[in-house]
């Protein structure tokens, strides 16, 4: 259901929960003093690439400026303020589950950017988040003109943007024929890829701005989009080929609607979105990490086989799916678990590191791990940009 309201639910922007926020003095203690509250115009995000150096003025004014922090009693404790982070997709798995472990720290305002507005509610008020520590707002990432809405309400809500999670996601293992988004995109890519693409650069300038001491763009990636993994062996294998179909614009009319140019297949499509949300990650750290102290991460969170990501399968594979990852390969995790791993990346002051993919091992630490050769290309990365932003109105 598409509501247009864009509501955003009022609620208390600091310390709701007076108490938490004092320990939040030392969240960020080490190595933080990197951000800044210049307020920098569109033109001051133009990439390294497009610039050059240019930009180092705004660096060193960078590192010298202090990080925002509240003075609370007692006179010299230093109190972080409560930070603000978008999550799309949080209505169901990985993001929901996200949203309440940052929620109920009481560190954390997240905001759930939804296409569901009333779904989201119900599923917020299920896992127990209080009313102060969300609101909801309108986004379909199937839709380049809602995620420009998206951003234009966002930017009027007056809040900062302290960290921004790329979680939303559809997959159709079973469809037969592509089906497209509002602007014609074959609807796994455009969804994925294509909205968080648009949606990610347009709040760019918001990251920039935000003068919390960690500022995070997280895209969330997958085993099976890394053929350098047994599970990204499984057919269909993803594979971007010269993309020909992306440079098309995927609209199944006079072109594919598949990257590659090749014949529709729904769950190659959505590894093909992932190899493109883990490329993606990388250009921008590329590009921006360097200029604007933003770290830029992507993660395999585990296979959280019970999530909404499998409804549109067949029943008998949403049946032996879980016990099959559980016992078999023992690549399961559980929502909850996911939802621990991916708050760590956006708030955990030791997963700071920009241009990391991260995983977890048995033990559920965290480690940086290896991107396929395909999802680590630069030249690929480059140019999954450069054709996003023709097809997303950038260029
Ligand atoms: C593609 O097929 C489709 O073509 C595409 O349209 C789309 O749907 C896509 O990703 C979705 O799937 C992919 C897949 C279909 O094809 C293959 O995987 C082909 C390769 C098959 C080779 C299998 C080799 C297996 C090797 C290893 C080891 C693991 C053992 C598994 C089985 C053990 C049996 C005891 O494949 C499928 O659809 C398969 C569905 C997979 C779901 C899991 C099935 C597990 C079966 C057993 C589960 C038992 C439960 C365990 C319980 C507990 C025990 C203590
Ligand atoms: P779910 O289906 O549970 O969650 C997907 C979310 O995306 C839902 O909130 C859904 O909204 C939202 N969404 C879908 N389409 C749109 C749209 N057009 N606009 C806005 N929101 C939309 O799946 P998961 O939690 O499993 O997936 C979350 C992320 O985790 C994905 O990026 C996925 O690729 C990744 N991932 C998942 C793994 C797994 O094993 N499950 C493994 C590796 C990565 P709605 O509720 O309205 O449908
Ligand atoms: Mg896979 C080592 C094991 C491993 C892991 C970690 C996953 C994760 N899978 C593994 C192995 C296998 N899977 C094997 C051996 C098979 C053949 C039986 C297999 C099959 C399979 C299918 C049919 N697996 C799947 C599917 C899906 O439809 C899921 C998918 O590809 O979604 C795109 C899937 C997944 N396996 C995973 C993970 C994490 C997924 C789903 C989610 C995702 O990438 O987002």
């Amino acid at each position: 259901m598409a509501l247009q309201a864009a509501a955003l639910v009022p609620s208390s922007f600091c310390f709701t929960k007076e108490g938490k926020c004092g320990k939040d003095s030392s969240l960020f203690g080490v190595s933080l003093a990197d951000q800044h509250r210049a307020d920098f115009s569109c033109s001051s995000l133009r990439s390294k690439r497009e610039i050059g150096f240019r930009n180092g003025a705004i660096r060193a004014e960078t590192i010298a400026a202090t990080p925002s922090v509240t003075r609370a009693a007692p006179a010299g404790k230093k109190t972080l303020r409560q930070g603000t982070v978008v999550i799309t997709g949080a209505s169901s798995g990985l993001g929901l589950a996200t949203a309440k472990a940052l929620a109920e720290t009481g560190k954390w305002h997240v905001i759930m950017a939804c296409r569901d507005f009333l779904k989201t509610e119900r599923a917020a008020k299920s896992v127990g988040m209080a009313k102060e520590d969300y609101s909801i707002m309108h986004l379909d990432l199937a839709s380049l003109d809602s995620v420009r809405q998206f951003v234009d309400n966002f930017q009027r809500s007056g809040r900062p943007l302290d960290v921004l999670v790329c979680n939303a996601a559809v997959y159709f293992p079973t469809a037969k024929e592509p089906t497209y988004t509002a602007d014609g995109f074959e609807l796994s890519v455009g969804t994925n890829h294509l909205g968080h693409f648009l949606l990610s650069r347009l709040l760019l300038v918001d990251l920039n701005k935000s003068d919390y001491p960690s500022k995070r763009l997280v895209i969330v990636g997958s085993i099976t989009g890394n053929t350098n993994t047994l599970a990204g062996n499984v057919p269909p294998k993803a594979n971007l080929g010269d993309m020909r179909g992306l440079a098309a614009g995927l609209n199944g009319l006079n072109t594919s609607s598949m990257i590659d140019g090749g014949e529709f297949d729904g769950a190659k499509a959505y590894k093909d979105s992932k190899v493109c949300n883990m490329l993606t990650m990388q250009e921008f750290h590329r590009r921006y990490h360097e200029d604007t102290g933003i770290t830029f991460t992507s993660l395999y969170p585990g296979c959280i086989a019970t999530t909404g990501l499998f409804r549109e399968h067949i029943s008998l594979f949403r049946t032996l799916f879980p016990p099959f990852q559980k016992y078999i390969t023992k690549g399961y995790v559980s929502e909850e678990e996911a939802g621990k791993r991916l708050a760590q990346v956006v708030s955990d002051p030791s997963l700071t590191k920009s241009g990391v993919y991260w995983s977890w091992n048995k033990n559920s630490a965290s480690f940086e791990n290896q991107l396929s050769e395909e999802a680590s290309d630069p030249e690929k990365a480059r140019k999954v940009w450069e054709l996003s932003e023709k097809l997303v109105g950038l260029a």
